[in-house]
C-alpha cells in the first residue's frame, strides 16, 4: 500500500493523488503539512509536499512520483510508447510547471498568503508569465487532451498548474490568464469532469 503524504489543499498533492487513483493504484493519504522537521525532511528533501511511501522508501517530487508510477502501473499508460512522444509529453509538462506554475507562484504570497510582494516582481511575472503561455501554448495539442488524441501525464499537470496559476493571476493582476486561450480553456473544462480529477476535486471540496 503506497502512502500519500502532504495536504490536499497543494495542488501538486492533488495532482499526485488522481495520478495514483488514474493508475488504480491502492494508496492512503497521510496529513503531512509542509516542514522542515526532520521527521518530513527525510521524506521530502526540501520539506514539501507531496512525497510517497513505497515499501518503506520515501519519493518526492511529483514528476518522480509519476515516474515510478507509470514503471510501477503501466495501465492505464500516460506516456505514450514512442520514445519521442513521450519525451514530447514530457517537454510539455516541464514547460508548464516552469514558465506557468513556478512564474506564477512568485505572487502567491500576496495572492493567498495576506503578504505582499514588490511591484518589480509582480510587473516581471506579468511579462514572463505572458512568455510562458504562448510557450506553452505552441506545445498544446489540445485535440482533444494536451498532447494529443489520448490523455497523458501532461493533462494532469494542466489541470493542477492552470487551476493554481489561474487563481494567483486573477487576484494579482484581476484578468483571466486562460484570455486568448479558449484551447486550454476547453481542455480544462474537460478534465474537470474526467474521474480521477473529478474525485480528487470532490474530495478536497467535502
Ligand atoms: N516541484 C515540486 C513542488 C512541490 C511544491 O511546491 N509543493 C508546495 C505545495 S503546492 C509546498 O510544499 N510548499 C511548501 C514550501 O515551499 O515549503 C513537485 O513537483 O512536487
Amino acid at each position: 500500500m503506497i502512502k500519500l503524504y502532504g495536504l490536499p489543499m497543494s495542488n501538486y498533492y492533488s495532482l499526485a493523488k488522481a495520478l495514483l487513483i488514474e493508475k488504480g493504484a491502492p494508496f492512503e493519504e497521510v496529513k503531512a503539512p509542509p516542514t522542515q522537521e526532520e521527521s518530513n525532511l527525510v521524506r521530502t528533501p526540501m520539506g514539501k509536499m507531496p512525497s510517497i511511501e513505497v515499501d518503506g522508501h520515501y519519493l518526492s517530487e511529483s514528476l518522480a512520483i509519476a515516474s515510478f508510477l507509470e514503471g510501477a502501473y503501466p495501465e492505464p499508460r500516460l506516456l505514450p510508447t514512442d520514445p519521442f512522444a513521450a519525451a514530447k509529453v514530457m517537454e510539455l509538462c516541464c514547460h508548464i510547471t516552469l514558465d506557468v506554475e513556478l512564474v506564477a507562484r512568485r505572487c502567491l504570497p500576496e495572492a493567498f498568503f495576506g503578504q505582499s510582494v514588490s511591484d518589480e516582481t509582480k510587473a516581471a511575472t506579468d511579462t514572463d508569465l505572458q512568455r510562458g503561455m504562448r510557450a506553452v501554448n505552441r506545445l498544446m495539442v489540445c485535440a482533444p487532451y494536451a498532447a494529443g488524441a489520448e490523455l497523458t501525464l501532461a493533462d494532469f499537470y494542466t489541470f493542477y498548474t492552470f487551476g493554481l496559476s489561474g487563481g494567483i493571476v486573477q487576484k494579482i493582476f484581476g484578468r483571466d490568464l486562460l484570455d486568448g486561450y479558449d484551447n486550454i480553456r476547453g481542455l480544462m473544462a474537460r478534465l474537470a469532469e474526467h474521474p480521477s480529477i473529478a474525485r480528487v476535486e470532490a474530495e478536497k471540496a467535502g
